[in-house]
C-alpha cells in the first residue's frame, strides 16, 4: 500500500493541533502541521471559546496539510461537556462558554434536587461533575430562557466545528456520552430527563457512531481553501475516547490513564457499571470507539500543575516544568495531601493559596516554598491514582497488573514514577500523541485501511516506543496512603 494520509484536529487545554498522519499499512507516523492557542476569552466575567478564531486555524490547518503532501480526510476531537448554540439559521446565538465559567455555580445541587442524584446517576451513568453539560444548560433554562427558545440545536463542539465544515448536524456518540443527558445503555438521547428539565428534546441532533462518515467539506470552504472536497469523519470525537483507542494493550482488560490536563483513570469495558457502589465511588461510563464503555474517573491531573505555573508565572517567577519537577523532588516527601477534585481547584486563579488553604482546614502542615506546592501536588494527584484504581478494581471485579499512561503528561516523567510507586505496578508510558493517533486511527478504519479497533492498537504498538517505570519505595506511599483516604472521606 502506498501512504495514505488523513488529517487529525485534537484541541487541547492550552493549544490546539493539525496533526498529519501518514500510514504505510503497518505504522502510524504522525506530523504537526499546524499548532495554535486555545485560550478562553474572558468578558465581563463569562469565560468563551474563541470559536470562530478557532475555526480560522482549522482552515489554516487544512491549508498546511494540503502543502504538506495532501490528505484524505479529517477528524476532530475536543474536550467534552461545551456546546454551541444554533438558531434555525444555523448560527451561532453566542460564543460557545467554557466548562471553568461559574454559570454552572449551584447548578448540580439544582438539578440533584428536581431528578435525585441516585436517579440522574441511574440515568446517564455518569460522574457528578458541576461542568457538565446538563449543569450548564441547565443555567441557562434557569438564568437566560430566551436564549434556549431562540435556539434550534445544540451541538457539541466536535460536532459544532463538523457543522462548519460540511453543513451537516449530528451528535457523535463519544462526546454525547460528556452531557449527562444520555442513555449509555441504548446509547440514546433520554428524552423524559430532557424535559424534566425544561430542555426541548428536539434541541438535540440524531446520535451517530464514532467513525462516522458525516460529509464532505461545503464548496463555498473548498473555494476558499482550494481545496478538494475532503470527508470528515466524525471520530471518537470525545478526546479521551481518542486517547482510549490508542491505548497500546495486549490485552482486553486493562487500565488507562489519559494524561493531559485532565486526567482520565479507568478501563475499558463492552457495557456499563451502574450501580450502588460505582455511583458512591463517582465513577462515569462514557462511551468509547465501538460502543465500548469507557469506565472512568475525570480526575484533575496536570491542570494543578499548569495553573500553579502560570500564578508563579503572574507573582514574577517564570519557572519551567523542569524547574518545578526538579523543586518538587528536593522537597521532603509527603508533608502534606490535598483531595486534587475538591472544587476549590477548578477555577483558574491562585492554586498555591488554595492549596496552603486546604491544608490548614484539614490541620496539616500548610506548605511554605514553592517546592513543597509542586510536591504536595504529584503525590495528591498520584494517591488519587492509586484511589481510584481500588475503586475500579472494587466495582469491576477484577484486578490489574500494570497501569498504560498515555498522552503529553507522559512527558512528566516525576509522574509516571511516583504513579508506578503509588500503585505499586508498572507503568507503560506512551504514546504522548495518543489522542491525535486515536482521532486518525479511526478515520483510517473508516476509510477500511484497517479493520478494527484491535489491530489499529497493534499498529500502534508498532509505531512507538514505550517508556516503562516500576515502583520505588511502596511501602511509604502505602504509609501515608490512609492520610490521604481520610482526607476524601466524602467519597467512599
Ligand atoms: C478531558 C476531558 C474530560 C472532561 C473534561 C472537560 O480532556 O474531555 O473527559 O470531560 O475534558
Amino acid at each position: 500500500m502506498g501512504k495514505k494520509r488523513v488529517l487529525a484536529f485534537d484541541f487541547g487545554g492550552s493549544s490546539g493541533r493539525a496533526m498529519l498522519a501518514r500510514f504505510d499499512g503497518q505504522k502510524i507516523e504522525l506530523k504537526e502541521v499546524h499548532r495554535f492557542d486555545n485560550e478562553p476569552v474572558m468578558v465581563h466575567g463569562t469565560l468563551y471559546w474563541d470559536v470562530l478564531r478557532l475555526f480560522h486555524e482549522i482552515k489554516q490547518g487544512i491549508v498546511q496539510a494540503n502543502n504538506a503532501g495532501g490528505f484524505d480526510s479529517i477528524g476532530i476531537d475536543t474536550w467534552g461537556v461545551d456546546f454551541g448554540l444554533l438558531s434555525k439559521e444555523g448560527t451561532l446565538l453566542e460564543n460557545p462558554v467554557h466548562y471553568r465559567d461559574r454559570r454552572t455555580a449551584g447548578m448540580m445541587d439544582a438539578v440533584c434536587k428536581k431528578i435525585g442524584a441516585e436517579r440522574l446517576y441511574q440515568l446517564t451513568g455518569n460522574q457528578l461533575m458541576e461542568i457538565n453539560t446538563v449543569f450548564q444548560l441547565y443555567s441557562i433554562v434557569q438564568n437566560r430562557p430566551e436564549l434556549l427558545r431562540s435556539a434550534e440545536t445544540v451541538l457539541l463542539m466536535p460536532d459544532l466545528f463538523n457543522f462548519m465544515l460540511t453543513g451537516k448536524k449530528y451528535a457523535e456518540c463519544s462526546i454525547a456520552s460528556t452531557t449527562q443527558l444520555m442513555d449509555p445503555v441504548h446509547q440514546q438521547w433520554n428524552p423524559a430527563l430532557m424535559e424534566q428539565l425544561e430542555l426541548r428534546p428536539s434541541l438535540f441532533p440524531p446520535i451517530v457512531k464514532s467513525g462516522t462518515v458525516v460529509g464532505t467539506l461545503t464548496e463555498e470552504l473548498c473555494r476558499e481553501l482550494e481545496t478538494e472536497p475532503k470527508t470528515v469523519i466524525s471520530v471518537a470525537s470525545h478526546d479521551t475516547a481518542s486517547a482510549v483507542a490508542a491505548i497500546p494493550a495486549e490485552t482486553e482488560d486493562f487500565i488507562f490513564i489519559s494524561c493531559g490536563t485532565w486526567s482520565l483513570f479507568g478501563t475499558e469495558l463492552p457495557f456499563p457499571i451502574i450501580n450502588e457502589k460505582s455511583r458512591r465511588c463517582n465513577l462515569t461510563n462514557e462511551i468509547g470507539y465501538g460502543g465500548t464503555t469507557t469506565f472512568l474517573k475525570n480526575i484533575i491531573g496536570l491542570w494543578l500543575i499548569q495553573e500553579t505555573r502560570r500564578q508563579f508565572k503572574r507573582t514574577g517567577k517564570a519557572y519551567s516544568y523542569a524547574d518545578m519537577e526538579q523543586m518538587a523532588k528536593a522537597s521532603k516527601p509527603f508533608a502534606c495531601l490535598i483531595d486534587p477534585d475538591s472544587p476549590v481547584f477548578v477555577q483558574p486563579g491562585d492554586i498555591p493559596g488554595r492549596i496552603r488553604d486546604f491544608c490548614q482546614k484539614t490541620g496539616q502542615y500548610v506548605p511554605r516554598t514553592d517546592g513543597e506546592i509542586v510536591r504536595c501536588i504529584y503525590e495528591s494527584i498520584a494517591m488519587k491514582y492509586q484511589y481510584t484504581l481500588e475503586q475500579i478494581q472494587d466495582c469491576t471485579g477484577k484486578a490489574y497488573s500494570c497501569i498504560y499512561m498515555a498522552g503529553g503528561g507522559t512527558k512528566d516523567r516525576l509522574l509516571c514514577q511516583m504513579t508506578a510507586s503509588a500503585a505499586n505496578r508498572k507503568v507503560i508510558a506512551g504514546p504522548t500523541e495518543a489522542t491525535a493517533l486515536g482521532n486518525a486511527a479511526v478515520q483510517l478504519i473508516a476509510l477500511g485501511l484497517i479493520p478494527d479497533l484491535s489491530e489499529a492498537r497493534k499498529k500502534i504498538r508498532n509505531s512507538f516506543e514505550p517508556v516503562a517505570y516500576f515502583p520505588e519505595n511502596h511501602a511509604l506511599w502505602e504509609q501515608n496512603f490512609e492520610k490521604f483516604r481520610r482526607l476524601l472521606k466524602t467519597e467512599q
